[in-house]
């Protein structure tokens, strides 16, 4: 059996991260290997703007990556019909050994449980003279039924238990065959820390990452994987380059995701982030997609600039990252506007849905980087006891939970760094 590979992105993905694993996907397929892009969240509205002009459906949602009883079941067990004789059911358990209980079924639907217990009562029973009972008089409901959505990790240590889906009878589940069960591949693109990835990574097999990200360190996998990591502005510069070293051509509608996430990632090169390698990526995606780089640029980054219609809990949760410092956890979340003025209006309003947010998570601190496209700056506000720590990062007063950091527009490069080594 192939064994599928999962290409995704970040949770809270930007367009990036829906973008460079959606191409890096199609990639792999182009080279005959079973991949499919799958996301990590919802769709901001920069990434819906590219994904919509370049006519690409946007990938999966996927939740988690935990093993569901569904793909560990046994579905060779066989049920009892109810109509079924005793003579049969003594039949099925002499079939199948170590089985403690029948699964029965009415026409397919699950109608209980048959025990070896109480089926050889019966058979006593009629050594003393009373009337053989039918399967129907035997059945009582199971205590524990799964559903093949379940968690794997749910099934206890001990026993068999039904799987159904629905009423539908599907087989018997346990935690061995939940052990046993094969991990899902998951091939990480532009994220290597263990927060940003989608749950139940534990229970699956990282593939290969490719990331243009500070390494998280709770990154381990039990076998060598593949490892592309570098400095760049963006990680579709660093998919552009495999499609370059496997020979292939980039389809059109690809080229233009991929040129999307570099303008989004580098704020149409205006990032410090932005490398010549992303601009020389950028200009040959353009000419692929057949788009005026400016042009679609700032008709792309205006769709995602408008927050207008979010709510101040949405804002300070935009393409929102966890982050790990000295054993504790911190958000920075960033919307990118042309103007600020609208945003700044609301600062204590945002203020109080990040401190909301900070204090539900039990959150360090909780950051909100208002940057601003036009004017190349961002306003950091922010919840949490961190004047000293924001003081000392950015060499600047901290008035009103708040700092003015001009020329900053990068997280990356020109917050985190300066937070984490300031904790
Ligand atoms: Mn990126």
């Amino acid at each position: 059996m192939a064994e599928r590979i999962y290409v995704t992105g970040h949770k809270s993905p930007d367009t990036d991260s829906i973008c460079s694993s959606y191409a890096l996907a199609k990639l792999k397929e182009l080279q005959g290997i079973d991949a499919v892009p799958v996301r990590a969240g919802e769709l901001n509205k920069e990434t819906t703007f590219a994904l919509e002009y370049f006519k690409v459906t946007p990938q999966p949602l996927v939740t988690d990556f935990y093993i569901k009883v569904g793909e560990a079941v046994h579905r060779d067990v066989e049920p009892l019909a109810l109509s079924a004789s005793l003579k049969d059911a003594a039949r099925w358990f002499s079939d199948h050994e170590g089985h403690d209980f029948a699964p029965v079924v009415n026409d397919g639907k699950f109608a209980g449980i048959l025990e070896r217990g109480a089926l050889a009562e019966e058979f006593i029973r009629t050594v003393t003279g009373n009337e053989l009972d039918l399967v129907k008089d035997l059945v009582h409901d199971a205590e524990t039924v799964f559903s093949t959505s379940d968690n794997g990790h749910d099934v206890p240590a001990e026993g068999r238990y039904v799987v159904v889906d629905g009423t539908e009878y599907i087989g018997v589940i346990c935690a061995a065959c939940v052990a046993a069960a094969p991990k899902k591949k998951v091939f990480l693109v532009d994220h290597n820390e263990k927060k940003q990835i989608i749950d139940g990574i534990d229970e699956a097999e990282i593939v290969g990452v490719v990331d243009h990200h500070r390494i998280g360190g709770t990154l381990e996998t039990d076998a060598p994987i593949f490892i592309y990591f570098r400095p760049v502005g963006c990680s579709a510069t660093m998919v552009t380059a495999l499609y370059e070293e496997a020979g292939i051509s980039i389809p059109q509608n690809m080229a233009g995701l991929l040129l999307s996430a570099i303008i989004s990632d580098t704020v149409l090169f205006r990032s410090p982030t932005c490398t010549a390698e992303d601009k020389a990526a950028a200009e040959k995606l353009a000419a692929v997609a057949g788009v005026d780089i400016k042009a679609y640029g700032m008709e792309m980054l205006k769709a995602g600039a408008n927050v207008s219609d979010l709510s101040p809990d949405e804002i300070v949760r935009n393409d929102m990252k966890e982050f790990n410092g000295n054993g504790q956890t911190f958000t920075v979340a960033q919307v990118q506007v042309m103007d600020t003025t609208d945003l700044l209006d609301q600062k204590q309003t945002l203020l109080n849905a990040l401190e909301k947010l900070r204090a539900d998570n039990d959150y360090l601190a909780s950051f909100l980087m208002i940057t601003s496209i036009i004017d190349e700056a961002t306003n950091l506000i922010f919840a949490g006891n961190m004047d000293g720590v924001v003081g000392k990062a950015f060499a600047k007063d901290v008035l009103g939970n708040e700092v003015y950091l001009p020329g900053v527009m990068s997280r990356k490069k020109q917050v985190i760094p300066q937070i984490l080594s300031s904790l």
